[in-house]
């Protein structure tokens, strides 16, 4: 017991007390560099990036900042660069070396450490390893497995958002035109809440801002998002605000270094001072879950305080009655309760916000991936139409997408949800009627494939089972499928849950250069700020055997719809062709040649950012929501509340390192961040080995839902509020605990307890 007393070092833990960025950030890009081996190629690469003429950061979705002219640092981008331009190849030895079962027992970050992809591959059962096959044949047997379904709806078109406009708009249109609508997307398992609520609440699921409005600002909110990890760029912009001496309030329930001090390797005078320049002036460590009613606390306080914008509201809103009377109607001491925080400290974030003219709002997936996502984003709309800071500059709403081109994946038609408008559109251009009926998103495609309802799954990019709740059940469901097709840079877990038949298709990245018929192609991206622009690589592809995934979607398409009214062909062999197809569809595409050649692209209309909130006549609405979520929350003894997180060293599934500097975690990833006193409660200290049990229900064979054998960290977050990484925590998540408005899953507000270890 002593000894505990006296603070056990934990192996591999020790706080981090420098800023983000820094010199450490230096380091970790030259360590990446040197482990991928192959320095020229990837630092040619790395000065391309985000630059007018060069391709679009495979990182994150955060804009460039007009006609860049010089390379903007970024430690994560590098890394995200370094791993696709790696010099490393998992070639047809790699599969001829290791069955499938093999490759299974190795780590997610093995797995992509092999390299990239070479050759396309199909699963023979009968040796259970992949083996090379040729392109053709391999397009052949994906089209016949796809035409001998009794259904088209038997089988499921996932895309992940790092996929191209030109990419996803063909994906589309081939699935359409095959007759379904199943798209499931990781935007589903991301922002679906945005798209979901913010249309309700002002006529357009995107956000207001350009990278401009920031400079216009005079109060920025950041709820639950870690820029200084997933979108680092965001920094330099957060910085500019500091030094002009703008308050950025920060509420999250975890101190993220990002958000506290962040020292630019663009300017020496951070760099050298050791310490960088101040971010959040007031950092709010909300209770998981908390945000609604830490929003309808500062809610509350501008309507006694008559910091109401009269005018804008009568203009340009309805519903603000029904708004008021649920402030009225909801305690203080309710919303301390829930949010874990004074009623002062509320009360001054709601002054901050007051005294400000032009707000931005800005999150992330603390505020999405929650049973109560959509009610998150609803109040977030609420707290700004309030004061009208949506729709004029230096104000409106920040969702901060994840996956480069997820928004944009988006536009081009990758929807489950279709319209009679988008039917329409397609019928004129390309001949052909679909069904303008719901398919499936993320959640509902497994849960199909679980049931037998679905029997084939092809994925354009992505980890899915990986990233989706339930391991358990996802695994399980994908070994029932009669088909699987990965297109893929690098190999992950998914690939290896194999079906009848699997095939593995290895495509382009963004770093390589693209030689079609008419010559060598560029693609276009649309960034978290609808701004769309050009992306060309310039690297060797990593193999001469790759496709890009246009070519890909047209090979398949071409053996799927014999009888196609579309030439795939025609539209492959110069990508002009496809964006003309685009704007034909999408009007707001107009003139899209030629505008997306203008040095930085264009930014595509956003009704909310002039105050169209849908349309002639309609008005952006409050939305109230019930309560403050406690219908939504496990409560009870000894419950915590658990958040899953990326590290420092990780995209999504890919690992690419087990550092998570800013949180002082180094070499390992099994750990579990707990308040000190929680700790303490239960007996527990930290360094103990422990286990996560879910009080969610069973899992459908009856097991119960747990991780074992991680150690506790103790860790400054709010009591009863507890978190890990993501995807370790995902099998505490079942499929059915998702957002019933969006179904975005609850990945971070899982209900557990926790326990010393029960094997020691
Ligand atoms: N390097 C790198 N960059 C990335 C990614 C990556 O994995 N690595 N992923 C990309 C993708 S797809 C996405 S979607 C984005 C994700 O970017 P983020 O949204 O920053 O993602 P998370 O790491 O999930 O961080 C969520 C943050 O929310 C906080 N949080 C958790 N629960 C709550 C809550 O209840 N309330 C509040 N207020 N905060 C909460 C956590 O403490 C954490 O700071 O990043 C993109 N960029
Ligand atoms: N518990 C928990 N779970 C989560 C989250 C969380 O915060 N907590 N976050 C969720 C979120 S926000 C998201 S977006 C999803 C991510 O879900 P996904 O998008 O499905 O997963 P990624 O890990 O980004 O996919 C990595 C794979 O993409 C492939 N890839 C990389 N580049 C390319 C390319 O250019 N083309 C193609 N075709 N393939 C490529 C590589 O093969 C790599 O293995 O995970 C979700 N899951
Ligand atoms: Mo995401």
């Amino acid at each position: 017991m002593r000894a505990r007393m006296s603070k056990p070092k934990v192996p591999g833990i020790e706080t981090f007390s420098g800023p983000a960025g820094g010199w450490p950030a230096l380091g970790a890009v030259a360590r990446v560099l040197k482990d991928q081996m192959a320095v020229g190629r990837e630092a040619a690469a790395l000065r391309k990036v985000n630059q007018p003429a060069g391709f679009d950061c495979p990182g994150c979705a955060w804009p460039d900042p007009a006609h860049t002219s010089s390379f903007e640092f970024c430690e994560n981008g590098a890394k995200a660069v370094a791993w696709e331009a790696t010099g490393k190849r998992a070639t047809p030895a790699l599969f001829a070396d290791h069955t499938v079962s093999q490759l299974w027992e190795w780590t997610d970050h093995a797995l992509e450490d092999a390299g990239r992809l070479t050759e396309p591959m199909a699963y023979d059962a009968g040796s259970d390893r992949y083996l090379a096959i040729g392109w053709d044949e391999a397009f052949r047997r994906i089209g016949e497995a796809l035409r001998a379904l009794p259904s088209p709806d038997m089988a499921e078109f996932y895309t992940s958002g790092r996929t191209s406009n030109e990419a996803a708009f063909l994906y589309q249109l081939m699935v359409r035109e095959f007759g379904t609508n199943n798209f499931p997307d990781c935007s589903n398992l991301c922002h679906e809440a945005t798209s979901v609520a913010l249309p309700q609440s002002i006529g357009v699921g995107k956000g207001t801002v350009t990278l401009d409005d920031f400079a216009l600002c005079d109060a920025l909110f950041s709820f639950g998002h870690n820029p200084g990890t997933n979108h680092p760029r965001m920094l330099s912009t957060l910085r500019e605000l500091s030094l002009r001496g703008v308050p950025i309030i920060a509420v999250n329930p975890l101190r993220e270094r990002g958000l506290e001090r962040f020292a630019s390797p663009q300017h020496p005078s951070d760099m050298l001072g050791g310490q960088g320049t101040p971010i959040a002036q007031t950092y709010h460590q909300v209770r998981i879950g908390g945000d609604v009613a830490f929003l309808k606390g500062m809610m509350k306080w501008l309507l006694a305080n008559n910091a109401l914008d009269h005018a804008f509201i009568a203009e340009h809103t309805t519903g603000i009655e029904a708004l008021c009377a649920d402030l009225d109607a909801t305690p203080w001491s309710a919303i301390e309760a829930e949010s874990g925080l004074p009623r002062a400290d509320i009360e001054a974030a709601a002054q901050v916000y007051a005294r400000a003219e032009r707000v931005i709002v800005c999150y992330g997936m603390g505020m999405t991936q929650h049973r109560f996502g959509t009610r998150n984003v609803h109040q977030m709309a609420n707290l700004l139409l309030l004061r009208g800071n949506i729709g004029k500059p230096g104000a409106g709403i920040a969702p901060i997408r994840g996956h480069s081109n997820v928004q944009g994946d988006r536009t081009v038609g990758i929807t489950e949800k279709p319209t009679q408008a988008l039917a329409d559109a397609i019928k004129r251009r390309y001949g052909f009627e679909f069904p303008v009926t719901h398919g499936h998103d993320a959640v509902a495609a497994v849960q199909a494939i679980r049931d037998g309802r679905s029997k084939a799954l092809v994925c354009l990019g992505g980890n899915l089972a990986v990233a989706l709740s339930d391991p358990q059940a996802t695994f399980a469901a994908m070994r029932k499928l009669d088909l699987a097709v990965h297109v893929a840079t690098k190999l992950n877990r998914s690939h290896l849950i194999t079906a009848k038949q699997s095939f593995l298709l290895p495509c382009l990245g963004r770093t390589e250069v693209d030689l079609k018929a008419g010559g060598p192609q560029f693609v276009t991206v649309e960034d978290s700020m609808s701004m769309v622009h050009a992306s060309q690589g310039g690297l060797k592809p990593a193999s001469p055997r790759l496709k890009s995934e246009p070519a890909i979607v047209a090979g398949i398409a071409r053996a799927l719809l014999p009888d196609s009214q579309v030439d795939w062909d025609h539209l492959v062999a110069d990508y002009d062709r496809i964006r003309d197809g685009i704007e034909a569809v999408f009007p707001i595409f107009k003139d899209f040649n030629q505008r997306v050649r203008q040095p930085g692209g264009f930014r595509l209309y956003v009704g909310a950012s002039v105050r169209d909130w849908g349309g002639p006549g309609a008005r952006a609405r409050f939305i109230v929501s019930p309560g403050l979520n406690e219908d939504l929350r496990v409560q009870g003894d000894g419950v915590l509340t658990l958040t899953t997180v990326r590290s420092h060293d990780q995209y999504n599934t890919t690992i690419y390192g087990y550092s998570d500097r800013y949180r002082g975690v180094e070499g390992r990833r099994d750990v579990v961040f707990v308040n000190a006193d929680d700790l303490r409660e239960r007996g527990l200290a930290p360094g103990d080995r422990i286990d996560i049990v879910s009080c969610l229900p069973p899992n459908e064979a009856g097991g119960v839902r747990e991780v074992r054998g991680f150690t506790a960290v103790a860790y400054e977050l709010p009591r009863g509020s507890a978190a890990m990484y993501f995807p370790e925590g995902n099998a505490l998540v079942s499929l059915d605990c998702h957002d019933a408005a969006s179904g975005t899953p609850g990945y971070k507000s899982i209900p557990v307890r926790i326990r010393a270890a029960v094997d020691g």
